[in-house]
């Protein structure tokens, strides 16, 4: 009576149990990582475009006003901290003549790379790093740029080298030191940071 059904009509056995086990964790291994690369896509065209935006809005300043916004480091110790990350797109805070913005609506956020921090999109303007310039076609003249911050992404270096080559593809010429957008193109200029030439000074 108890055994009635005998073994292999109901139910599955123990080895048709591991074997469906390991095809669902072979199945996983496969698709987690495609939903992952899509996701980081997905960040990465996003940065593409704020950083395009941006350019924009920092050509249309200088087209009014026949100068780049300053850098906004200046502000950065002021009361409202990141605040006026990119004030001078938002507001004539330099009291700039010919000044026609705002530039922008608002200044992107670049929270979206992590939980916390996940670093900031900041105007670098015509900047030169304890004397090696920001330059980008040779000539020495530090060129006006956009800066992508990742302190305070958690990130380790690798894994911004990975990043900002995945951006560098999509918006540039995929090689991260040279052409309009670097990260590193030798050792002088800043870790944790790439930038993007926004034209070249005269
Ligand atoms: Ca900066
Ligand atoms: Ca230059
Ligand atoms: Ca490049």
């Amino acid at each position: 009576m108890i055994n009635r059904v005998s073994k292999g009509e109901k139910g599955f056995t123990l080895v048709e149990l591991l074997v469906v086990i390991a095809i669902i964790g072979i199945l996983a291994a496969i698709i987690l990582p495609t939903v992952f690369k899509s996701v980081e896509k997905s960040k990465i065209a996003r940065t593409v475009a704020d950083l395009k935006a941006i350019k924009a809005a920092a050509l249309a300043y200088y087209a009014d006003t026949g100068c780049f916004p300053p850098n906004d480091d200046n502000y950065a110790g002021g009361p409202t901290g990141n605040g006026y990350r990119g004030i001078d797109f938002l507001r004539n805070q330099s009291n700039v003549d010919g000044w026609n913005g705002p530039y922008l609506e608002k200044w992107p956020e670049a929270q979206y790379w992590a939980g916390n921090h996940g670093g900031t999109y900041q105007w670098q303007g015509v900047y030169s790093y304890g004397g090696t310039p920001l330059d980008f076609n040779g000539d020495n003249i530090a060129d006006p740029c956009i800066e992508l911050n990742f302190g305070g992404s958690g990130f380790t270096d690798d894994q911004i080298a990975k990043i900002v080559q995945e951006i560098d593809k999509m918006l540039d010429d995929g090689d991260l030191k040279t052409g309009m957008f670097r990260y590193r193109p030798n050792s002088n200029w800043p870790q944790h940071a790439a930038y993007y030439c926004v034209a070249f000074s005269q």
